[in-house]
């Protein structure tokens, strides 16, 4: 098969006659309830290029959300996939192990940060690694309260749903909703009213103050945290919140859980977010770029606390699939021989440079903010800090019709995210913001 070049190209409109039939089947044939981020079928993809049914070829900035980090149909991922699933395709862990598990979670014990014994478990998806990881917490510590964050997101199952901040669209009209969950301000550093000097300080005081008068530490089983809030924004916790956090949790005896479901697997210039502050939290939640796009999540974490449960009390049918192992270690292969981490902190420096340009020329843009190859801009009105989702979506329809995917966030819905494969060249990268400085001259 012809390798697919890695260039924008557009050979009809966007979306084109083929793509337009097919969504009218997808109308038809699939649950209204799923959204659409671009109306385009795809034909093939491979690195940051994908080939939609008319030919168009558009360039990635999203990575299917930050999943296929090393580039989409990686080549140690498609031949590590095609032995592994000649071999077995399925025995389940629990009834005949394999050797592929055991290795992924090796090297999940090697890679995370912490200079502890760990252990770790495979799940399917975050959601589940985040369910598992508040069921784990939970057994170990014997207690329930759970601290989570304004602006989170967990997941769509029930328990993930009660973790998540924002209503519209994860959680209208589908509780009830868990119990034990309680919910801490986030020191939004851009949104945040008090003394922009002491945020971190500010924060801290605040979230260890509600938790010991609001629930008692000693009813605290897990503090819950995404160490750059992903759908809720890219948001950076200040310099100092979230050491200080774990802090107070380890002295109260809860279990510091890092949800790196999103920022982590190199996505930020480290390969744990986490590592930006030398943190060592006791457990950290793995999935998307785990496995380059084979449905796979992990839950790591201090042996103690990974072994405090009984033996049949954790497992499912398909985590950690033998096929799915294949590509997690296929991935992990290719991020430290390609050095994904310093193309991640590369990337990240041209698009912060490129959207601090775009910055100074439009004023819509508030803030510039994220780590490594994890960058968004937030959309305000001019002169104020009022969100503006109207020109974030002109920006992106725009940056469509012109064959580049970049996906949005935030809970205002007024921020737009990059996610760039850590395997773009520099060329198509300067070309995907080169389209979008003229998405923003359009406006
Ligand atoms: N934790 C931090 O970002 C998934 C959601 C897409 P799953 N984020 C993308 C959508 O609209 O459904 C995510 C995350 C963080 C957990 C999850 C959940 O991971 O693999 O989607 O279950």
């Amino acid at each position: 098969k012809d390798p697919l070049p890695q260039s924008r190209h557009l050979a009809t409109e966007i979306p084109g006659p083929l793509s337009t039939a097919a969504m009218q089947r997808r109308k038809e044939a699939v649950s209204g309830g799923l959204g659409t981020a671009m109306p385009v079928i795809v034909n093939r993809a491979h690195d940051a290029i994908i080939e939609d049914i008319d030919g168009n070829r558009i360039i990635d900035m999203g990575s299917g959300i930050g999943v296929v980090n090393v580039g989409n149909s990686a080549p140690r991922v498609v031949k590590a996939v095609q032995e592994a699933v000649a071999n077995f395709t399925h025995t389940n862990f629990t009834t005949v192990p394999y050797m592929g598990y055991i290795e992924v979670c090796e090297a999940l014990n090697r890679l995370t940060p912490g200079k502890f014994k760990k252990k770790s478990i495979l799940q399917n998806s975050g959601a589940e690694a985040v369910e598992n990881a508040i069921k784990i917490a939970r057994h170990y510590t014997k207690r329930s309260a759970i601290v989570v964050f304004e602006h989170a997101y967990h997941g769509r199952t029930n328990l993930t749903m009660a973790l998540t901040a924002k209503n519209i669209p994860y959680k209208d009209g589908f509780g009830p909703f868990a119990n034990e969950i309680y919910r801490m301000p986030m020191p939004y550093s851009y949104r945040w009213l008090g003394n922009p000097n002491t945020i971190a300080q500010d924060a801290l005081e605040m979230v260890t103050h509600k938790i010991e008068k609001e629930i008692g530490a000693h009813n605290v089983a897990a503090i819950l945290i995404e160490p750059v809030v992903g759908e809720g924004g890219f948001i950076v916790p200040p310099v100092g919140f979230m050491p200080g956090l774990q802090k107070f949790a380890t002295e109260n005896k809860i279990v510091f859980i890092a949800d790196e479901v999103q920022s982590g697997f190199a996505r930020t210039g480290k390969m744990f977010a986490v590592e930006h502050e030398n943190m060592e939290p006791d457990m950290i939640i793995s999935a998307k770029g785990i496995a380059g796009g084979m449905p796979l999540a992990a839950v790591t974490a201090r042996a103690e606390i990974m072994d405090s449960s009984h033996v049949g009390g954790l497992g499912g049918t398909y985590g950690g699939n033998p096929v799915v192992c294949a590509a997690a270690l296929a991935v992990i292969q290719t991020i430290e021989e390609e050095k994904l981490v310093d193309r991640a902190a590369h990337i990240g420096t041209i698009l912060v440079d490129s959207l601090n340009a775009l910055k100074a020329k439009y004023p819509i843009i508030g803030e510039v903010r994220g780590r490594g190859a994890m960058v968004a801009i937030e959309l305000v009105h001019e002169g104020t800090k009022n969100p503006n989702p109207e020109a974030m979506a002109k920006v992106i329809k725009y940056c469509q019709s012109k064959g580049v995917l970049i996906l949005t966030a935030g809970t205002y819905g007024n921020v737009i995210r990059f996610l760039p494969p850590l395997v773009i060249t520099d060329e198509l990268l300067k070309d995907a913001l080169g389209v979008l400085a003229e998405g923003f001259a359009s406006l």
